[in-house]
């Protein structure tokens, strides 16, 4: 059983969960949660390296304590001091910590209170009004636990897309290695790159005799076979994940591909122009009468119904098919159009990594720019800046720029958004910056009308330039807080600043349906990592998905300039 990224990174966050319940030292908790990072964002697999004797102590964040904890993990399959700790705690009580407002102060006192150590234990007591008696819990408190419960009772179980990442690589790795296996594509929500994943579809062409489903149900890493078949079978894997495998004729791979890939609604969309033509379309082909006219490629398909091809991110029923009729369809952003990066951290706040190795990173990304955004001082559990140490980061970052060649650091800042619209760092300290990214990280929970206009009041700073994260939501974890997006869309073009597309994979935010609303309103939008570290840079490529999805071309994108236009444009008049 080879042990994934992924898995190491959620035994290393579940102790770190399980250690703040119990009230552990919190630099001890923090260490945990940054080896999680570090090895949920290397380029290579962990088991990779220590079969291969690399010293995994050299990577940032990870000790000789730690890397021999991940040997532990890699060649056991389990961590001793996890299982122990979880043997005295109730292990549901992490679940408890991803409901909103629920940190680990709260499911100590919960369990310690009221001996709550599951949801339903956690639901039952919340009825009966026992959460609003406890200290700092209140009657909000209560009723917003009560709502977050029942919204994850609606919901099947989904992943997030980097989550589903390595497990599909793995596995199509695997499957591309089998004899006589031709075209293989991961369709569905995966190919249309939505931010959370059901299942895995995986659609094949092979040659005759092909043991490609033989191989499938045997795949090492399958926990059961639900079903099984000769064109068609679905097994679970460890993680849970839930994979369906078809395989087709490759007269069919088009007609097949664009069925699985989907949505749904896109592919109806499609067979009803096809209806109107005579045609009947399905998973096998574009048919008239009983005759195939049609169906190798997603190009025939389409070209049946008079379409141009459409993008997989475009295809959610959303407007593209009458774009597509009328010529109007959007020339997508892609990662190679990207010129630099303007979000990232250091470790002088809560980043990992030194200025020169972001620099280096980002350098050898093929990138003309990066920006170093780190945190303001009202950040204070990430050691944010204040004007002073700021002013000493600019100064450095003049004399690392002196040095470097081809290449420029720009100075900016992730400011806060304080409370009432003010910016958390004086005027005359931002002024001496490139541009600035502000952002609210608190008083999540003020009305629509408050949050709106707080962001707009930081617009009229004459420094503010780019609103990051836009909606501060965390995908499955936290939901967005009320703005009314098309007055802050208005204020932002109003006063010639951006919104970020802020590409973490638990937060892509804004949401598509944001990004194609700032486009229709003329506000062009910042693509940006948020690295924390040299390997988060990596992380573009899932902003530039939610980009696409969001109908972006290049030129919606600011960071697909070279920093000369880029420069003009960030200057506010
Ligand atoms: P997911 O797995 O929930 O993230 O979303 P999808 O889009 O991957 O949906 P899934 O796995 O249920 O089905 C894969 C694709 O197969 C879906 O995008 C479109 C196609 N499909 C599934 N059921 C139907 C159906 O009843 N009619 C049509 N036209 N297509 C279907
Ligand atoms: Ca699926
Ligand atoms: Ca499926
Ligand atoms: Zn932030």
């Amino acid at each position: 059983m080879p042990v994934h990224n992924t898995d190491i990174a959620t035994c290393f966050n579940t102790l770190a969960d399980l250690l703040e319940i119990e009230g552990a030292n919190t630099f001890r908790v923090r260490a945990y949660r940054n080896a999680a990072r570090t090895i949920a964002g290397l380029p290579q697999r962990a088991a990779d390296m220590v079969a291969e004797g690399e010293e995994l102590s050299s990577l940032p964040g990870i000790g000789k304590d730690l890397a021999e904890k991940v040997a532990e993990i890699v060649t056991t399959g389990k961590l001793q001091l996890l299982q122990e700790v979880q043997s005295r705690t109730l292990p549901e009580l992490t679940t408890l910590l991803h409901l909103p407002g629920v940190g680990p102060k709260r499911v100590q006192a919960l369990h310690q209170e009221l001996g709550i150590g599951s949801l339903e234990e956690l639901e039952k007591a919340a009825r009966k009004g026992k959460l609003r008696q406890l200290p700092g819990f209140g009657k909000q408190t209560e009723q917003r636990i009560l709502e977050a419960l029942e919204q994850q009772k609606g919901q099947a179980q989904r992943i997030k897309l980097i989550a589903a990442e390595e497990p599909a690589r793995a596995l199509e790795t695997y499957l591309q290695g089998v004899k006589g296996v031709q075209e293989l594509v991961i369709a569905g929500s995966y190919r249309r790159r939505q931010e959370t994943i059901g299942d895995l579809d995986i659609l094949v062409t092979c040659k005759k005799d092909c043991q490609v489903m033989e191989r499938f149900v045997n795949y090492e890493e399958v926990h059961h076979v639900m079903a099984r078949g000769t064109t068609r079978s679905t097994v679970v894997l460890q993680s849970g994940l839930q994979v369906d495998l078809r395989v087709v004729p490759q007269v069919s791979y088009g007609a097949a591909l664009h069925y699985f890939t989907g949505s749904k609604a896109h592919s109806i969309a499609v067979r009803k122009l096809g209806q109107n033509k005579q045609l009947k379309i399905n998973e096998y082909g574009v048919f008239r009468g009983n005759k195939r006219i049609a169906g190798r490629s997603e190009e025939e398909v389409y070209a049946q119904v008079d379409l141009p091809y459409i993008e997989p991110e475009l295809r959610e029923a959303q407007g593209e098919i009458e774009a597509a009729q009328h010529h109007k369809l959007p020339t997508l952003v892609t990662l190679e159009d990207i010129r630099g990066d303007l979000h990232a951290h250091t470790n002088a706040t809560d980043g990992r990594n030194r200025l020169e190795e972001m620099a280096q990173a980002a350098q050898a990304k093929g990138y003309q720019y990066l920006a170093i955004t780190d945190h303001s001082q009202r950040l204070s559990m990430t050691n944010g800046l204040d004007a002073k140490r700021l002013a000493q980061q600019i100064d450095a970052i003049d004399r690392l720029n002196a040095k470097l060649n081809g290449f420029v650091l720009l100075k900016a800042i992730e400011v806060d958004i304080l409370e009432d619209g003010s910016l958390d760092l004086p005027d005359d300290i931002l002024k001496a910056l490139d541009f600035t990214v502000c952002s609210v990280h608190s008083k999540f929970q003020l009305s629509q009308q408050r949050q709106t206009e707080r962001i707009m009041r930081a617009m009229d700073n004459p420094y503010f330039t780019i609103l990051g994260h836009p909606t501060g939501r965390l995908i499955q974890e936290r939901a967005p807080y009320d703005v009314n997006m098309e007055r802050l869309l208005q204020a932002a073009r109003q006063r010639g600043c951006f919104l970020e597309l802020n590409a973490q994979p638990a937060r892509l935010d804004p949401p598509a349906m944001y990004c194609k609303m700032a486009k229709e309103m003329g506000v062009k939008m910042a693509i940006a990592s948020d690295a924390h570290s040299v390997n988060d840079l990596d992380l573009m490529r899932f902003g530039i998905g939610q980009a696409r999805r969001g109908w972006l071309e290049a030129d919606d994108v600011i960071n697909t300039r070279n920093w000369n236009a880029l420069q003009k444009l960030l200057t506010r008049q």
